[in-house]
């Protein structure tokens, strides 16, 4: 397969700093090297930069960096059709903001190649907030909102291909705002939060996802927030909360998906590198995507779960 690295520094997403650091600590922990010994041809572009925009006039004051995050997310947005096209992108963050572009750029080309796109959002927190109900104005809390395309998001891009809310999975949940929750109940997303991961084990709700995916012939995006993984094995990243999935519960997700051969992109996200200790969130995260992409201890059928 071909597979195109894409860092993405992305720092304006929220008002701690160091995701800037991230696509360099991929590079560093190897994911290159990782993933062409599984026999892909990787190749990375090196990083991107956002383009220049100034914010509108009447923006909402509370929210952080919006001029730079609208920038980005132009920028990522061309940068994912334009990968789609050409392999499979992983996006080497940088904050989850940058998944306002990245997202909306590959269901731009899903749009156009008559496939639906479906979202599976590995993450502790919904980041289904739009800029008026978001209450730290941290715009990586918003772009499941935009990329479902809810109101709000004034001077963003528009979007050609807003995807349907029954194509996303969000799994990982224990950190959800009052505003987000009440939207989410009332939306279509499949929603799946710890209890229910510790009640019916992981692969259960992924695998009825996966089929749904695979019985629409859709595009599958990944979205692998850090926090997803339990702060224990995972330090790095500035939004910890405990209990979350264990190594091995993601590492199982990350197979699951190579099984399916479902995934078309993949975002890494939320690595803050200036809070890791010796690397081991780096190299966590590029083992999970080598798992991901075809790393095994024995081989399996590929199979349906439900
Ligand atoms: C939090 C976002 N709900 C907020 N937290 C996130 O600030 O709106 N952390 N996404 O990763
Ligand atoms: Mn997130
Ligand atoms: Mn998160
Ligand atoms: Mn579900």
């Amino acid at each position: 397969q071909d597979i195109i690295l894409i860092g993405c520094p992305v720092d304006s997403g929220k008002r701690s700093r160091g995701c800037l650091m991230g696509p360099d600590a991929y590079r560093t922990a190897g994911l290159a090297d990782a993933l062409a010994d599984l026999g892909h041809r990787v190749t990375d572009r090196g990083n991107l930069t956002p383009a220049p925009v100034t914010a509108p006039a009447d923006a909402l004051p509370h929210l952080h960096a919006l001029a730079e995050t609208i920038g980005w997310t132009q920028t990522l947005s061309a940068a994912a059709q334009a990968a789609m096209g050409q392999g499979l992108p992983i996006f080497m963050g940088g904050d989850h903001s940058l998944s306002l572009g990245s997202v909306a750029g590959v269901a731009a080309h899903a749009h156009t190649q008559g496939r639906p796109q479906f979202v599976l959002w590995l993450d502790a927190h919904s980041d289904y907030h739009t800029p008026h109900s978001s209450t730290s104005g941290h715009l990586h809390g918003t772009p499941l909102a935009y990329v479902t395309g809810r109101a709000g998001f004034d001077g963003f891009p528009p979007l050609t291909a807003p995807i349907p809310q029954e194509n996303i999975c969000i799994i990982g949940l224990r950190s959800v705002d009052p505003a987000e929750r009440s939207a989410l109940q009332d939306s279509a997303i499949h929603r799946h939060d710890m209890r229910e991961i510790d009640e019916t084990g992981i692969a259960r709700p992924l695998g009825v996802f996966l089929d749904k995916v695979a019985a629409a012939g859709g595009a599958l995006h990944v979205s692998l927030d850090v926090d997803f993984i339990d702060p224990a094995a995972a330090p790095g990243v500035v939004t910890t909360v405990p209990g979350g999935a264990t190594v091995r519960e993601a590492h199982l997700v990350m197979e699951m998906l190579h099984d399916s051969a479902l995934m078309t992109s993949l975002d890494l996200v939320e690595l803050n590198p200036f809070l890791d200790d010796r690397g081991r969130t780096a190299q966590l995260m590029v083992d999970l995507a080598a798992s991901a992409l075809g790393r095994r201890v024995f081989d399996r059928p590929t199979r349906a779960y439900a």
